[in-house]
Protein backbone atom coordinates (compact mmCIF):
# COMPACT_ATOMS: atom_id res chain seq x y z
CA UNK A 1 0.00 0.00 0.00
CA UNK A 2 1.84 3.45 -1.14
CA UNK A 3 0.43 6.39 -0.71
CA UNK A 4 2.34 9.56 -2.88
CA UNK A 5 2.87 13.38 -2.14
CA UNK A 6 2.77 15.28 -4.68
CA UNK A 7 3.37 19.37 -5.16
CA UNK A 8 5.19 21.97 -5.72
CA UNK A 9 8.25 23.45 -3.72
CA UNK A 10 6.78 25.54 -0.28
CA UNK A 11 2.87 24.02 -0.69
CA UNK A 12 3.44 22.47 3.05
CA UNK A 13 3.86 18.89 1.74
CA UNK A 14 6.68 17.93 5.14
CA UNK A 15 4.93 20.50 7.31
CA UNK A 16 1.75 18.29 6.71
CA UNK A 17 3.24 14.89 7.28
CA UNK A 18 4.86 16.15 10.39
CA UNK A 19 1.84 17.81 11.61
CA UNK A 20 -0.46 14.95 10.63
CA UNK A 21 2.07 12.41 13.01
CA UNK A 22 2.67 14.93 15.65
CA UNK A 23 -1.32 15.10 16.09
CA UNK A 24 -1.83 11.50 15.64
CA UNK A 25 -0.17 10.36 18.32
CA UNK A 26 -3.02 10.42 20.58
CA UNK A 27 -6.34 9.11 19.04
CA UNK A 28 -8.81 11.28 17.13
CA UNK A 29 -12.03 8.89 16.33
CA UNK A 30 -10.31 6.41 17.52
CA UNK A 31 -7.33 6.80 14.81
CA UNK A 32 -3.56 7.03 15.68
CA UNK A 33 -0.38 6.64 13.61
CA UNK A 34 2.77 4.77 14.51
CA UNK A 35 6.14 4.93 12.67
CA UNK A 36 7.74 1.34 11.60
CA UNK A 37 10.89 2.79 12.33
CA UNK A 38 12.17 4.19 15.85
CA UNK A 39 14.62 7.20 13.91
CA UNK A 40 11.43 8.28 11.84
CA UNK A 41 9.39 8.54 14.61
CA UNK A 42 11.98 10.27 16.79
CA UNK A 43 12.50 12.46 13.07
CA UNK A 44 8.60 13.38 12.92
CA UNK A 45 7.82 14.35 16.36
CA UNK A 46 10.51 16.80 17.22
CA UNK A 47 9.56 18.43 13.81
CA UNK A 48 5.81 18.03 14.88
CA UNK A 49 6.53 20.32 18.16
CA UNK A 50 8.55 22.63 16.32
CA UNK A 51 6.00 23.32 13.88
CA UNK A 52 3.83 23.86 16.34
CA UNK A 53 5.64 27.21 17.91
CA UNK A 54 5.39 28.40 14.29
CA UNK A 55 8.61 27.02 12.74
CA UNK A 56 8.35 25.22 9.70
CA UNK A 57 10.80 22.99 8.46
CA UNK A 58 13.25 23.31 5.87
CA UNK A 59 12.69 22.70 2.30
CA UNK A 60 13.36 18.92 1.17
CA UNK A 61 16.37 18.17 -0.92
CA UNK A 62 15.53 14.61 -2.03
CA UNK A 63 12.82 11.96 -1.67
CA UNK A 64 12.21 10.19 1.65
CA UNK A 65 10.14 7.37 2.48
CA UNK A 66 8.59 6.47 5.61
CA UNK A 67 6.18 3.36 6.48
CA UNK A 68 3.69 3.64 8.98
CA UNK A 69 0.73 1.74 10.45
CA UNK A 70 -2.87 3.17 10.99
CA UNK A 71 -4.47 2.20 13.81
CA UNK A 72 -7.85 2.13 14.94
CA UNK A 73 -8.29 1.60 19.12
CA UNK A 74 -5.07 -0.05 19.34
CA UNK A 75 -5.29 -2.28 16.62
CA UNK A 76 -3.49 -2.07 13.29
CA UNK A 77 -5.88 -1.37 10.14
CA UNK A 78 -3.22 -0.96 7.30
CA UNK A 79 0.33 -0.99 6.59
CA UNK A 80 1.53 1.76 4.62
CA UNK A 81 5.01 3.72 3.03
CA UNK A 82 4.78 7.19 2.37
CA UNK A 83 6.59 9.11 -0.34
CA UNK A 84 8.10 12.71 0.72
CA UNK A 85 9.45 14.43 -1.88
CA UNK A 86 11.14 17.47 -2.72
CA UNK A 87 8.65 20.35 -4.79
CA UNK A 88 11.02 20.93 -7.76
CA UNK A 89 10.77 17.29 -9.06
CA UNK A 90 6.97 17.92 -10.78
CA UNK A 91 8.57 20.65 -12.83
CA UNK A 92 12.22 19.27 -13.48
CA UNK A 93 12.45 17.38 -16.87
CA UNK A 94 12.52 13.41 -17.01
CA UNK A 95 16.15 13.35 -17.03
CA UNK A 96 16.37 14.26 -13.33
CA UNK A 97 16.57 11.09 -11.23
CA UNK A 98 13.87 12.71 -8.55
CA UNK A 99 11.21 13.30 -11.37
CA UNK A 100 11.46 9.52 -12.84
CA UNK A 101 11.22 8.29 -9.35
CA UNK A 102 7.85 10.47 -8.54
CA UNK A 103 6.48 9.06 -12.10
CA UNK A 104 7.06 5.49 -11.53
CA UNK A 105 6.22 6.21 -7.32
CA UNK A 106 2.91 7.82 -8.91
CA UNK A 107 1.93 4.93 -11.14
CA UNK A 108 2.49 2.53 -8.38
CA UNK A 109 0.34 4.32 -5.67
CA UNK A 110 -2.67 3.40 -4.19
CA UNK A 111 -3.33 7.34 -2.88
CA UNK A 112 -2.28 10.11 -3.79
CA UNK A 113 -2.51 13.76 -2.09
CA UNK A 114 -1.93 16.47 -4.63
CA UNK A 115 -0.88 19.44 -2.74
CA UNK A 116 -2.07 22.99 -3.41
CA UNK A 117 -1.04 26.29 -1.77
CA UNK A 118 -4.43 27.72 -1.02
CA UNK A 119 -3.32 31.48 -0.44
CA UNK A 120 -1.53 31.40 -3.94
CA UNK A 121 -5.04 29.94 -5.11
CA UNK A 122 -6.93 32.96 -4.12
CA UNK A 123 -4.31 34.82 -5.56
CA UNK A 124 -4.17 33.28 -9.03
CA UNK A 125 -0.32 32.81 -8.75
CA UNK A 126 -0.55 29.71 -10.59
CA UNK A 127 3.27 29.82 -10.56
CA UNK A 128 3.24 28.56 -7.03
CA UNK A 129 1.17 25.95 -7.57
CA UNK A 130 2.26 24.42 -10.95
CA UNK A 131 -1.60 22.79 -10.87
CA UNK A 132 -1.28 21.97 -14.59
CA UNK A 133 2.05 20.51 -14.28
CA UNK A 134 0.47 18.00 -11.36
CA UNK A 135 -2.38 17.24 -13.16
CA UNK A 136 -0.71 16.41 -16.21
CA UNK A 137 1.75 13.97 -14.29
CA UNK A 138 -1.44 12.45 -11.92
CA UNK A 139 -3.08 12.26 -15.52
CA UNK A 140 -0.58 10.27 -16.36
CA UNK A 141 -0.19 7.56 -13.74
CA UNK A 142 -3.98 7.29 -13.77
CA UNK A 143 -4.20 6.19 -17.53
CA UNK A 144 -4.60 2.10 -17.37
CA UNK A 145 -5.52 1.74 -14.01
CA UNK A 146 -6.76 -1.45 -12.35
CA UNK A 147 -7.29 -0.72 -8.91
CA UNK A 148 -9.03 1.84 -7.10
CA UNK A 149 -7.39 4.87 -6.52
CA UNK A 150 -8.21 7.90 -3.57
CA UNK A 151 -7.42 11.59 -4.93
CA UNK A 152 -6.84 14.13 -2.32
CA UNK A 153 -6.71 17.79 -3.66
CA UNK A 154 -5.32 19.28 -0.75
CA UNK A 155 -5.41 23.07 0.17
CA UNK A 156 -2.63 23.78 1.89
CA UNK A 157 -2.49 27.16 4.67
CA UNK A 158 -5.86 27.89 4.85
CA UNK A 159 -5.57 29.88 7.72
CA UNK A 160 -4.03 32.53 5.86
CA UNK A 161 -7.06 32.88 3.31
CA UNK A 162 -11.00 34.35 3.64
CA UNK A 163 -12.62 32.93 1.69
CA UNK A 164 -12.40 29.51 -1.43
CA UNK A 165 -15.22 30.84 -4.11
CA UNK A 166 -15.74 28.85 -7.25
CA UNK A 167 -13.65 31.14 -9.26
CA UNK A 168 -10.75 29.85 -7.50
CA UNK A 169 -11.66 26.34 -8.51
CA UNK A 170 -11.51 27.07 -12.55
CA UNK A 171 -7.84 25.50 -12.82
CA UNK A 172 -9.33 21.80 -11.30
CA UNK A 173 -11.83 21.63 -14.00
CA UNK A 174 -9.88 19.27 -15.99
CA UNK A 175 -8.86 17.31 -12.46
CA UNK A 176 -12.45 16.69 -11.96
CA UNK A 177 -13.45 15.79 -15.49
CA UNK A 178 -10.85 13.19 -15.40
CA UNK A 179 -11.67 11.87 -11.41
CA UNK A 180 -15.18 11.66 -12.77
CA UNK A 181 -14.60 9.73 -16.14
CA UNK A 182 -12.74 6.83 -13.87
CA UNK A 183 -14.54 4.43 -12.54
CA UNK A 184 -11.29 3.75 -10.24
CA UNK A 185 -10.42 7.46 -8.89
CA UNK A 186 -12.20 8.66 -6.01
CA UNK A 187 -11.82 12.56 -5.87
CA UNK A 188 -12.10 14.99 -3.03
CA UNK A 189 -10.72 18.54 -2.07
CA UNK A 190 -9.66 18.81 1.67
CA UNK A 191 -8.61 22.22 2.95
CA UNK A 192 -6.26 21.86 5.37
CA UNK A 193 -3.77 24.25 8.11
CA UNK A 194 -0.77 23.21 10.02
CA UNK A 195 0.88 25.34 12.51
CA UNK A 196 -0.53 27.81 15.31
CA UNK A 197 -3.96 26.71 14.14
CA UNK A 198 -4.77 23.20 13.16
CA UNK A 199 -7.38 22.62 10.36
CA UNK A 200 -8.88 18.82 9.71
CA UNK A 201 -5.80 17.51 9.35
CA UNK A 202 -6.11 13.72 9.57
CA UNK A 203 -8.74 13.83 7.16
CA UNK A 204 -6.75 13.83 3.77
CA UNK A 205 -4.34 10.63 5.15
CA UNK A 206 -7.47 8.90 6.20
CA UNK A 207 -9.45 9.53 2.71
CA UNK A 208 -6.21 8.85 1.02
CA UNK A 209 -6.52 5.12 2.69
CA UNK A 210 -10.04 5.11 2.15
CA UNK A 211 -9.86 3.01 -0.82
CA UNK A 212 -7.78 0.66 -0.03
CA UNK A 213 -8.62 -0.16 3.24
CA UNK A 214 -12.53 -0.81 1.71
CA UNK A 215 -10.84 -3.07 -0.73
CA UNK A 216 -8.76 -4.84 1.99
CA UNK A 217 -11.94 -5.37 3.93
CA UNK A 218 -14.16 -6.95 0.40
CA UNK A 219 -11.35 -9.41 0.03
CA UNK A 220 -11.49 -10.51 3.48
CA UNK A 221 -15.07 -10.94 2.61
CA UNK A 222 -13.88 -13.50 -0.50
CA UNK A 223 -11.56 -15.12 1.18
CA UNK A 224 -13.97 -16.33 4.54
CA UNK A 225 -16.45 -17.69 1.81
CA UNK A 226 -13.61 -19.17 -0.67
CA UNK A 227 -11.54 -21.33 2.37
CA UNK A 228 -15.33 -21.90 3.99
CA UNK A 229 -16.46 -23.27 0.53
CA UNK A 230 -13.31 -25.42 -0.04
CA UNK A 231 -13.64 -26.98 3.69
CA UNK A 232 -16.95 -27.88 3.10
CA UNK A 233 -15.60 -29.53 -0.03
CA UNK A 234 -13.09 -31.30 1.60
CA UNK A 235 -15.38 -32.19 4.40
CA UNK A 236 -17.90 -33.79 1.74
CA UNK A 237 -15.30 -35.85 -0.01
CA UNK A 238 -14.26 -37.08 3.52
CA UNK A 239 -17.79 -39.04 3.81
CA UNK A 240 -18.82 -42.54 3.13
CA UNK A 241 -16.98 -45.53 1.48
CA UNK A 242 -15.02 -43.38 -1.09
CA UNK A 243 -14.23 -41.02 1.65
CA UNK A 244 -12.48 -44.05 4.29
CA UNK A 245 -11.00 -45.68 0.63
CA UNK A 246 -9.06 -42.25 0.25
CA UNK A 247 -8.64 -41.91 4.36
CA UNK A 248 -6.63 -44.97 3.92
CA UNK A 249 -4.51 -43.94 1.01
CA UNK A 250 -3.65 -40.92 2.27
CA UNK A 251 -2.49 -42.30 5.58
CA UNK A 252 -0.48 -44.94 3.60
CA UNK A 253 1.04 -42.06 1.80
CA UNK A 254 1.64 -39.82 4.50
CA UNK A 255 -0.22 -37.15 3.09
CA UNK A 256 -3.23 -34.92 4.77
CA UNK A 257 -6.45 -36.36 5.07
CA UNK A 258 -9.81 -34.77 3.86
CA UNK A 259 -10.46 -34.25 7.05
CA UNK A 260 -7.51 -32.79 8.09
CA UNK A 261 -7.58 -30.36 5.24
CA UNK A 262 -11.29 -29.71 5.86
CA UNK A 263 -10.27 -28.84 9.60
CA UNK A 264 -7.04 -26.85 8.20
CA UNK A 265 -9.36 -24.72 5.68
CA UNK A 266 -11.91 -24.03 8.20
CA UNK A 267 -9.42 -22.69 10.54
CA UNK A 268 -8.22 -19.96 7.97
CA UNK A 269 -11.55 -18.87 7.32
CA UNK A 270 -11.84 -18.17 10.89
CA UNK A 271 -8.56 -16.51 11.15
CA UNK A 272 -9.45 -14.24 8.07
CA UNK A 273 -13.15 -13.35 9.52
CA UNK A 274 -11.44 -12.37 12.72
CA UNK A 275 -9.51 -9.84 10.89
CA UNK A 276 -12.36 -8.76 8.38
CA UNK A 277 -14.56 -8.40 12.18
CA UNK A 278 -11.31 -5.88 13.30
CA UNK A 279 -11.84 -4.28 10.24
CA UNK A 280 -15.46 -4.04 10.24
CA UNK A 281 -15.80 -1.14 13.28
CA UNK A 282 -12.68 0.84 11.41
CA UNK A 283 -14.46 1.10 8.61
CA UNK A 284 -17.56 2.88 9.36
CA UNK A 285 -15.36 4.85 11.32
CA UNK A 286 -13.79 6.18 8.02
CA UNK A 287 -17.02 6.21 6.39
CA UNK A 288 -18.27 8.55 8.50
CA UNK A 289 -14.79 11.02 8.46
CA UNK A 290 -15.26 10.65 4.54
CA UNK A 291 -18.77 11.38 4.47
CA UNK A 292 -18.33 14.59 5.64
CA UNK A 293 -15.50 15.84 2.93
CA UNK A 294 -15.79 17.42 -0.66
CA UNK A 295 -16.20 14.42 -2.20
CA UNK A 296 -15.69 15.29 -6.67
CA UNK A 297 -19.09 13.88 -7.94
CA UNK A 298 -20.71 14.29 -11.35
CA UNK A 299 -23.55 16.15 -10.57
CA UNK A 300 -21.21 18.62 -8.46
CA UNK A 301 -20.40 22.38 -9.68
CA UNK A 302 -17.65 24.10 -8.69
CA UNK A 303 -19.83 26.23 -6.32
CA UNK A 304 -21.04 23.38 -4.56
CA UNK A 305 -17.26 22.09 -4.07
CA UNK A 306 -16.53 25.83 -2.76
CA UNK A 307 -19.49 25.70 -0.34
CA UNK A 308 -18.72 22.38 1.11
CA UNK A 309 -15.05 23.51 1.43
CA UNK A 310 -16.33 26.53 3.16
CA UNK A 311 -18.36 24.22 5.87
CA UNK A 312 -16.02 21.75 6.93
CA UNK A 313 -13.67 24.20 8.18
CA UNK A 314 -15.17 27.78 8.25
CA UNK A 315 -18.18 26.74 10.14
CA UNK A 316 -17.91 23.60 11.81
CA UNK A 317 -13.84 22.34 11.61
CA UNK A 318 -13.37 18.83 11.86
CA UNK A 319 -10.84 18.47 14.67
CA UNK A 320 -10.31 21.87 14.15
CA UNK A 321 -8.84 22.37 17.54
CA UNK A 322 -6.29 20.05 18.21
CA UNK A 323 -4.58 22.58 21.04
CA UNK A 324 -6.19 24.39 23.95
CA UNK A 325 -5.59 28.08 22.73
CA UNK A 326 -5.60 28.10 19.41
CA UNK A 327 -7.61 30.51 18.10
CA UNK A 328 -10.65 29.89 16.11
CA UNK A 329 -10.03 30.26 12.28
CA UNK A 330 -12.63 33.30 12.02
N1 LIG B 1 0.33 29.76 7.36
C1 LIG B 1 0.72 28.53 7.06
N2 LIG B 1 1.92 28.33 6.49
C2 LIG B 1 2.29 27.09 6.18
C3 LIG B 1 1.45 25.96 6.43
N3 LIG B 1 2.06 24.84 5.99
C4 LIG B 1 3.25 25.25 5.49
N4 LIG B 1 3.40 26.60 5.60
C5 LIG B 1 4.51 27.43 5.10
O1 LIG B 1 4.98 26.86 3.90
C6 LIG B 1 6.39 26.70 3.96
C7 LIG B 1 6.83 25.49 3.18
O2 LIG B 1 6.38 24.31 3.81
P1 LIG B 1 7.05 22.88 3.53
O3 LIG B 1 6.27 21.92 4.31
O4 LIG B 1 8.51 22.92 3.71
O5 LIG B 1 6.74 22.74 1.98
P2 LIG B 1 7.12 21.51 1.02
O6 LIG B 1 5.95 21.33 0.13
O7 LIG B 1 7.56 20.34 1.80
O8 LIG B 1 8.32 22.14 0.18
P3 LIG B 1 9.55 21.36 -0.54
O9 LIG B 1 10.19 20.50 0.47
O10 LIG B 1 10.43 22.46 -1.03
O11 LIG B 1 8.95 20.61 -1.68
C8 LIG B 1 6.71 26.62 5.45
O12 LIG B 1 8.02 27.04 5.70
C9 LIG B 1 5.69 27.54 6.05
O13 LIG B 1 6.17 28.85 6.02
C10 LIG B 1 0.16 26.22 7.05
O14 LIG B 1 -0.67 25.32 7.27
N5 LIG B 1 -0.14 27.52 7.33
MG1 LIG C 1 9.31 19.28 1.87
Amino acid sequence: MKIVMIGNTGVGKTTYMASLYGALQREIEGFSLKAVRSDDHSRLSQLAKTIQTGEYPSMTDQRSEYDFHLRHKAKDVIEFSWADYRGGAITSSTKDEQTNLLISDLKKADGIMMFCDCDALVRNDHRSNQISRMATLVNQALQNVDHIICLAIIFTKVDMVKEISDKHLGCFQGMISAINASEYVIGSFVPIACGTQFINVPMPLLFTLYGSIIFKMALLEVEVKYHHTVAQEWMAKSKGLNGLWRKVKDTWNGEPTDEEMAVYLYQQAVKKYEEHQTLVESVQALVDCVQKLPLIQKEKKLKDYANECANISYKNPIYGDLKPNVKKWF
